[in-house]
């Protein structure tokens, strides 16, 4: 059998390219066929083999499961998997996970059994989503946009529901705020009552392009999906108002693929993103704030009462709001406490590196003593 020119223009539409095609050499060369994740459940996963067709129920291997060193090592959505087909059965499995271009990581809810969990991956964009009919909680947003940076992904932020505004300059206020938190940041004003905005979302929806939707319940991430589709196929529902924990809709991280090209993925609302950054996305969400702090005197500089602190004198002058210093500070504290975390999880990391060689070493002696019988 020849090989077709281009292997897996097939898988283009779903965000493959010329680069996967290098990442995926010797998967192909073992007969494996590259399937996007576009949801994740309990034990299984849906993958996607070509743009047109139906997901798949696709499980990892024995032998994935076997190597996987922590959670990270398995499939999350938005990943390229080599999977093995069984066409008749409709199912796949799932061999081995492409190494990854961006991720969403976050430090895990108390009850994931891990330090870290990667929400999703090879996201191009990622969509902050808060709504005109909230508060805006900035502390909140610093997170998502220092988790959007860490991601390796552009960020942008998208302001739903403008439709509820009373007047214009409401929108241009909430749109100031938005702008002064997020340096350096798109904001897209939306509303997919009016559909206003939408175009210039489609804009970011180029064929192949993975737009990610974070942000709390309720702000209108699955609805703006659904706007941009054309229909009603993720659920959404009503803001809850007096509960205050809310009402999470979405209950999975699912991708979905445009007709005319792009995928968006949506997420459950997440109510606190805890920071899982190696600093770098911290630095980036507050360029403005990092680049006064280069000029303080000392490199170590704390910012409090030190002498020739530029962070100080700048919030003195009025040029920084003394808000955005704190919370930048806290954030940094944050990544400091993590970074100890990190390296403790590093450490565990590589001692079951190491178990897993001795344990293969084991069985290939064995082998050699004629174990196995081959
Ligand atoms: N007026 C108005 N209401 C909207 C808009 N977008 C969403 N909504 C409403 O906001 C509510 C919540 O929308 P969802 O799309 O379910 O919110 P979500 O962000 O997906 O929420 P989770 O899945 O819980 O994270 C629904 O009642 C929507 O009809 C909008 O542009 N304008
Ligand atoms: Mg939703
Ligand atoms: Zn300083």
């Amino acid at each position: 059998m020849s090989a077709p020119l281009v292997p897996f223009a097939h898988v283009a539409p779903l965000g493959w390219d010329g680069a996967w095609d290098a990442a995926f050499a010797t998967h192909a060369a073992d007969g494996f066929v590259p399937a996007r994740v576009v949801a994740e459940h309990r034990g299984s996963y849906e993958v996607l083999v070509a743009a047109g067709a139906a997901p798949l129920t696709a499980r990892v291997t024995g032998r994935l499961r076997h190597a996987a060193l922590g959670p990270g090592d398995f499939p999350v959505v938005g990943d390229w998997v080599a999977t093995g087909l069984r066409a008749d059965e409709g199912t796949a499995s799932i061999h081995a996970v492409i190494p990854r271009r961006t991720r969403i990581q976050r430090r895990a809810p108390a009850d994931h059994g891990a330090p870290m969990q990667i929400l999703a991956a090879n996201v191009d964009v990622v969509m902050i989503a808060t709504s005109l009919n909230r508060d805006l909680n900035a502390r909140r947003l610093e997170r998502f946009l220092a988790t959007a940076w860490e991601s390796g992904g552009r960020p942008v932020v998208v302001l739903t529901k403008v439709d509820l505004a009373t007047n214009p300059v409401e929108v241009a206020v909430a749109e100031a705020q938005l702008e002064e938190l997020a340096v350096g940041v798109r904001v897209l004003a939306t509303s997919a009552v009016t559909g206003d905005g939408l175009a210039a979302v489609r804009e970011l929806l180029r064929p192949g392009t993975t737009i990610a939707l974070l942000g709390s319940s309720g702000v209108g991430k699955s609805t703006l999906i659904n706007a941009l589709l054309g229909e009603q196929r993720l659920a959404t529902s009503e803001v809850r108002e007096d509960d205050a924990r809310g009402r999470h809709t979405t209950s999975g991280r699912q991708l979905v693929l445009l007709p005319e090209g792009g995928l968006l993925l949506d997420t459950p609302g997440i109510r606190e993103l805890a920071l899982w950054d190696d600093g770098a996305g911290l630095a980036a969400a507050f360029s403005d704030v990092e680049m006064i702090a280069a000029r303080c005197r000392f490199t170590d500089c704390t910012h409090e009462r030190q002498p020739g602190c530029a962070i100080e004198s700048a919030v003195g002058r009025g040029e920084l709001a003394a808000d955005r210093v704190a919370g930048w500070h806290k954030l940094i504290l944050e990544e400091r406490h993590q970074a100890l975390e990190r390296d403790a999880v590093a450490r565990r990391a590589e001692r079951k590196r190491w178990a897993v060689i001795g344990r293969n070493g084991a069985a290939r002696a064995r082998e050699k003593r004629g174990g196995f019988g081959r």
